[in-house]
């Protein structure tokens, strides 16, 4: 019979899969069984942008729709064979002699299986191992010719594939999302003019300002050698030895220790290329420049007990929100940004440009918007795509070109050198995520796993025998700009990149108190978990310099007494230009203010009151809302009026901290069954503790009263009460208490400033 079921994401991407009635059924409301007519009706391709919220993919704007097609596999109504093609008549037994003889050495099928199998596994990536990825496009707003001849900003409107890999930096390729790390934001563009690959963070800076300590940073934050603990996590002995001997990274270390460090969502963080990039124009010009991602929906953290819970209710938790928002036709977007500043206007600044542990604040140079980047279709295979996908700071275009930053200089050595022994050779390029749409043609040759069939007996330049081909683009290919460079040849580093402390402090004075509070939290959680007493001690003498208040409150929170500030590398630094930039607080970002995609909690049992329920689920899908219905149990549970409701999630296989709101709907004989079980404490415990917003319906507040939440003196803090009657008028207030994202003043730990 017919039953109210959450929305689920479905694939509109994809055909039916088999043996999945209702999880391909769109979120329209109220979903019921299908007969196989509506299922086929609701079943939409790619190109059908009008069944999709976001803007519809124009065909052939993403890569994978048309050169990736040529290796697509889809082995539907097909015959198992093997590599070599050979149709397989017994997948299940080995060759052996006699039913209970020996397997014999003559079963090339079950060794081509079996062979293949030992070697699935590659190397994972030294940093940044574990990510997700996705399909989209870039577009830009307007010509940018004024600055740049590079391909994607040459004309307004036009189109370039891009493919997008979020990571954590820190854990192993099967650690979970939530560990407190810097983001990877990687996007290949698939221009033109060959591929561009814009290598970046969601931080705007860097723990080192020069690439030859990278490897001593690495394995300072890697699990320690000997016993190779902990995992994914910063929270440990060598990692803040390291960092507290090298001033050089407190800057990075409050962007750290911030909830930046614990994104909601990739979908809601943003993105930068770090160093100062080159803009060169046609006529060779050329600008400095910074690249700065806005999402859409703004930025969005979690609180640090939230992200430790979810690491265990759903170590996938980002990839997962990445997954379902695109398969529902939610595109995530980002707005591309760029600071554009002359050399002289650089060396006006209080700190170096070629820095990557210095930002530049907004109020210095402005942002300009110079196009949107959609996120529109997931891989289709996570190995071969995600996995292989290779970026490369290296891989620039004609238009964009690096700047001295030592930083930068070490990358653009390091991935394609790291590819090769990932990726099995110098041929990774051909893997095809990795190949540019842009046609090559060079007289490189050979190499493992070489794909390309090269014609001809010619792989040389001068020639004559194949007419001089392929020939020097001239001024039509990439010129390296022109910069002049008179120098001695040294090991140093220019004056400012000595004084590490003023955007530390520009920083943390530009957080509100809250966020002020969780980057003490940070700090005091992570030194907690340093044995070695003399590295609290030294990293407490290092904050001094930042924030006075700050150093205090993690000294309280340590139980030590502040110790004499670090001394500075430069005596005398020259004055900060900016002392507060509002841009750097997550607040200043609060994005499209509605709930779509956003996931809420229903708890459910018999007796539940369907008429308040029915009303605020259509209200709420309506207005994007991903709705769960959350059982003692998952399975088919009846209203008081009869109607069956589909709890598609327990309690216990999806705890609260996996949802942004929560409802507690009316119906005496479900809240009494609720009220008896220990879950329903600890559900509306911890979305209490974690600020979200709360519904209560009728007898539902009893709930609220058993866990001891006086709901009249917080209902301005999204705790919101209803009859039955009046949940209509009450659910455009929860949408807007669910919108906020949170309720900060509940946040009891840390205790607000
Ligand atoms: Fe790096 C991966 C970002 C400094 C060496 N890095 C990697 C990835 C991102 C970044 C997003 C993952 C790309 C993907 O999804 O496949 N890295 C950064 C940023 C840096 C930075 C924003 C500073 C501004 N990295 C950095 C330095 C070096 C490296 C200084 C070495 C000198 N990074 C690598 C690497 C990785 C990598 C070893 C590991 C896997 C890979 O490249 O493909 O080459």
């Amino acid at each position: 019979s017919d039953a109210l079921v959450a929305a689920m994401p479905y694939n509109s991407n994809k055909k039916l899969e088999h043996g999945h009635d209702n999880a391909v059924l769109p979120p329209d409301g109220i979903t019921v069984k299908p007969d196989s007519a509506a299922l086929t009706a609701s079943t939409h391709t790619e190109q059908d942008g009008t069944t999709k919220t976001g803007a519809a993919a124009r065909p052939g704007s993403n890569p994978a729709n048309g050169p990736l097609d040529r290796v697509r596999v889809d082995a539907s109504e097909q015959p198992l064979t093997t590599n070599q093609g050979v149709p397989v008549a017994d997948n299940q037994n080995s060759l052996k002699a006699g039913l209970r003889g020996p397997t014999l050495l003559e079963d090339f099928i079950l060794r081509e299986k079996i062979t293949h199998f030992d070697h699935e596994r590659i190397p994972e990536r030294v940093v940044h191992a574990r990510g997700s990825a996705a399909h989209g496009y870039f577009e830009a707003y307007k010509a940018l010719t004024r600055y740049t001849r590079a391909a994607p900003f040459a004309e307004k409107g036009k189109r370039t594939p891009v493919f997008v890999r979020f990571s954590t930096v820190a854990g192993e390729r099967g650690s979970k999302d939530t560990a407190r790390d810097v983001r990877g934001f990687a996007v290949k563009f698939y221009t033109d003019e060959g591929n561009w690959d814009l290598v970046g963070n969601n931080m705007p800076v860097f723990f080192i300002q020069d690439a030859m300590k990278f490897p001593d940073l690495v394995h300072a934050v890697k699990p320690e050698p000997h016993h190779g603990m902990p995992q994914a996590a910063s929270a440990h002995d060598t990692f803040w030895d390291f960092v507290s001997l090298m001033p050089e990274s407190t800057h990075m270390l409050m962007w750290l220790m911030s909830d930046r460090a614990i994104p909601r969502s990739y979908r809601m963080m943003q993105g930068f290329g770090v160093h100062t990039f080159r803009l060169v124009n046609q006529q060779g010009e050329a600008v400095f420049c910074k690249f700065h991602w806005k999402p859409l929906l703004g930025t969005h953290s979690l609180v640090w007990d939230e992200a430790v819970k979810i690491s265990g209710a759903d170590p996938d938790f980002h990839r997962r929100d990445l997954w379902e928002a695109i398969e529902s036709g939610e595109f995530p977007e980002w707005e591309l940004a760029v600071q554009i500043f002359t050399e002289e206007q650089a060396e006006g600044f209080s700190f170096d440009v070629l820095d990557s542990t210095k930002l530049i604040p907004e109020e210095l140079v402005p942002l300009t918007p110079v196009g949107r980047m959609v996120l529109n279709r997931n891989p289709d295979n996570f190995f071969a795509e995600t996995e292989q996908v290779a970026f490369c700071t290296a891989h620039i275009i004609p238009g964009i070109d690096f700047s001295n930053d030592p930083l930068l200089a070490g990358r653009i050595h390091s991935y394609v050198d790291t590819q090769i022994s990932r990726l099995g050779g110098p041929n990774f390029h051909e893997i095809p995520i990795n190949s540019p749409l842009a046609q090559v043609q060079n007289n490189q040759r050979d190499g493992m796993h070489r794909q390309a069939i090269n014609r001809g007996r010619v792989a040389y330049e001068p020639n004559s025998l194949a007419g001089g081909c392929p020939f020097q683009a001239g001024s039509a290919g990439f010129i390296s700009f022109p910069e002049a460079v008179r120098e001695d040849k040294v090991r140093g580093k220019p004056e400012k990149f000595a004084e590490h402390y003023a955007q530390a402090t520009l920083f943390y004075n530009s957080q509100t108190a809250i966020e002020k509070a969780h980057i003490a939290a940070a700090f005091r959680f992570e030194l907690s978990k340093v044995e070695v007493p003399a590295i609290r001690q030294r990293m407490l003498s290092s904050l001094v310099n930042v924030s006075q208040e700050l150093a205090a409150e993690v000294a309280t929170g340590l139980g030590m007494t502040l110790p004499q500030a670090m001394p500075k590398a430069i005596a005398e630094p020259p004055p900060p230009q900016v002392t507060e930039s509002p841009a750097l607080s997550l607040k200043a970002l609060p994005g499209e203010c509605g709930i779509r995609t956003r996931q809420i909690a229903v708890l459910i049992d018999n007796g539940v009151h369907y008429p308040s329920l029915l009303s605020l689920y259509k209200a709420l899908t309506d207005a994007g809302a991903v709705m769960h219905f959350v059982g003692p149990r998952v399975g088919t549970f009846v209203s008081s009026s009869n109607e069956q409701i589909l709890a598609n999630k327990s309690m216990e296989n999806s705890p609260s901290v996996l949802f942004d709101a929560l409802i507690l709907p009316d119906g005496n004989d479900a809240v009494q069954t609720l009220a008896g079980c220990m879950d329903t404490t600890d559900f509306i415990n911890n979305q209490f503790r974690h600020g979200k917003a709360i519904l209560a319906v009728g007898a539902g507040r009893q709930l609220l009263k058993m866990v001891g939440i006086d709901a009249d003196s917080t209902k301005a803090n999204g705790i919101l009460l209803a009859d039955s009657s009046k949940v209509e008028e009450i659910a455009s207030t929860f949408i807007k208490a669910v919108a906020a994202h949170r309720h900060p003043s509940r946040d009891a730990k840390p205790a607000t400033t």
